[in-house]
C-alpha cells in the first residue's frame, strides 16, 4: 500500500461526514507525516489535517493525546463565546471507535484536526507586525494554561530543553562520528566548543515550571489571512511543564531574523532588531500579566539559549546521519545549524541593547 493510500484508509476510521475527494501531503513539518483531507458532502467540500504521529520520537502517543485532549479541552472552554472562537484553538476529530486517535494494522498512530480556514503558517517571519502578532499569540496560548487543572501533563520527550543534555549527545555525537562527517563540520563543532557555558544559562535559577508548549517557531502559529492576527497556535506534541523562557527563546530564534531555517546565503541571517522589539512588545502584551519578576529578568538570554541549542541538535542530527529531522538534500542538517550559530553571534552582538530594551518594556 502507498502512503496515499494508506492515508486515504486512515482518513475514513475518523468522525467525519461525507466522502472524502482528496487526500494530499501538506505542511513542512521536521516532525510528523501530515496530511490534508477534503471530503464532500451534499457536494460542499470541508478540509481536515490528517497527522501520522512520529513514534520513534514521541514514544507515548496516548500520553501524547491525552495532553492534547485536556489542552484542547480546557482552551476551548476559556475561549467559548468569544468570537470566532472555533478557528482560534484547535479541535481533535475523534475516532470511529471513540478514542481521540487512531491506530493502523501497522502500529502507526494517526489523529484529525478540523482544519483551520483562512488562516497559515509562514516558513519566515516577513515583517514587525507578524513578529508581534507571534508573540502575543504564543503569550496568549501560555496565559490560557496557567489555570489548567491538576494533574501535571505527562513529559512527552523527557529532557526536551536541557541543553546540557542536548550537549551531552552533542558529544557523544562527535565522538562517534557515525556517519563520519565530522571532518566536514569542523568548524561547527569548533564553534560549540567554544560556547558550551550558554548550554547552562538558565538551569539554577529557579524559574516557576508553567505549561508551555516548547516548539514555539514561527510557523507552528497559524495568521489569518485577512488581518494578519496570530489566531491559532499549532502542533501542540511538545506541550507539557517547562519554562515560560523556552518559548519566548524559539519565538526570538524564529520570528527575528527573516531567512528560511536551511537559507545557505549566511548573509541573510541576522537578527533584525525591529523584529525583537515587536516580537518583545506582542509577547509581554499577553504575557506580561503573569510572568514573574525573574522571568522578565531573564528574558534577555532565552534567544541565544534556544538558539544554540537548536544548533547543537541540528548538529548532532548532522553527525548521526540525519536519524532526526526530515532532510530533503544532503547536507540540510548542517545548513540548518549553520544559521542557527550564525543567528547566536548576531544575538551576541546586540546583547546589550535587548537588556536595555527589555528593562525598559518590562522592568526586568
Ligand atoms: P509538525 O509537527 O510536523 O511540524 P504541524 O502540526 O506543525 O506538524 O503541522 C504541519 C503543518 O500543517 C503546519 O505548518 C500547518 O501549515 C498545517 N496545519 C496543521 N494543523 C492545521 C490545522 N488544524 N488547520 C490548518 N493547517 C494546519
Ligand atoms: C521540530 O515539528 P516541528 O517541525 O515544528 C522539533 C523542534 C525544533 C524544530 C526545528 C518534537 O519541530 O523541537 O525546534 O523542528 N520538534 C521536535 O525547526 O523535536
Ligand atoms: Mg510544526
Amino acid at each position: 500500500m502507498t502512503k496515499q493510500h494508506r492515508s486515504a484508509a486512515v482518513a475514513l476510521q475518523f468522525q467525519i461526514e461525507g466522502q472524502l475527494s482528496a487526500i494530499a501531503t501538506y505542511g513542512s513539518g521536521h516532525i510528523n507525516d501530515t496530511y490534508c483531507a477534503v471530503f464532500h458532502e451534499a457536494g460542499v467540500p470541508a478540509r481536515f489535517i490528517v497527522q501520522r504521529i512520529n513514534t520513534a520520537i514521541f514514544r507515548k502517543p496516548a500520553e501524547l493525546m491525552e495532553n492534547i485532549q485536556r489542552v484542547t479541552a480546557h482552551m476551548a472552554t476559556k475561549m467559548a463565546g468569544e468570537p470566532d472562537s472555533a478557528r482560534r484553538v484547535l479541535k481533535l476529530i475523534p475516532a470511529r471507535d471513540g478514542r481521540a486517535w487512531y491506530e493502523d494494522t501497522e502500529g502507526g498512530c494517526w489523529r484529525a484536526y478540523r482544519f483551520i480556514e483562512g488562516a497559515r503558517a509562514y516558513a519566515a517571519v516577513e515583517s514587525a507586525q507578524q513578529a508581534f502578532q507571534a508573540g502575543r499569540a504564543f503569550g496568549e496560548f501560555q496565559k490560557l494554561l496557567v489555570d489548567l487543572p491538576a494533574p501535571r501533563l505527562h513529559d512527552t520527550i523527557p529532557n526536551f530543553h536541557n541543553t546540557p543534555k542536548r550537549f551531552a549527545a552533542f558529544e557523544e555525537a562527535v565522538a562517534a562520528d557515525a556517519a563520519n562527517r565530522a571532518f566536514n563540520a569542523r568548524a561547527e563543532i569548533e564553534f560549540a566548543f567554544a560556547r558550551k557555558p550558554v548550554a547552562s544559562l538558565l538551569l539554577d535559577v529557579g524559574l516557576p515550571e508553567r505549561i508551555t508548549h516548547n516548539d514555539t517557531k514561527f510557523n507552528n502559529v497559524l495568521l489569518d489571512d485577512a488581518t494578519g492576527e496570530g489566531l491559532c497556535v499549532i502542533d501542540l506534541d511538545t506541550v507539557m511543564p517547562a519554562l515560560a523562557l523556552y518559548d519566548f527563546g524559539d519565538m526570538v530564534r524564529t520570528a527575528t531574523s527573516t531567512a528560511v531555517e536551511d537559507e545557505r546565503d549566511l548573509s541573510r541571517v541576522t537578527m533584525h532588531f525591529p523584529l525583537f522589539e515587536a516580537l518583545l512588545r506582542g509577547y509581554l502584551s499577553s504575557a506580561g500579566s503573569f510572568l514573574t519578576k525573574a522571568e522578565k529578568a531573564h528574558l534577555a538570554v532565552a534567544g541565544k539559549l534556544i538558539t544554540f541549542e537548536q544548533g547543537i541538535r541540528f548538529l548532532t542530527d548532522y553527525l548521526s546521519g540525519d536519524a532526526y529531522y526530515k532532510v530533503h538534500r544532503d547536507g540540510q542538517n548542517l545548513d540548518r545549524c549553520r544559521t542557527q550559530f550564525k543567528l547566536v553571534e548576531s544575538i551576541e552582538e546586540q546583547e546589550e541593547q535587548m537588556s536595555v530594551l527589555i528593562s525598559e518594556l518590562a522592568g526586568g
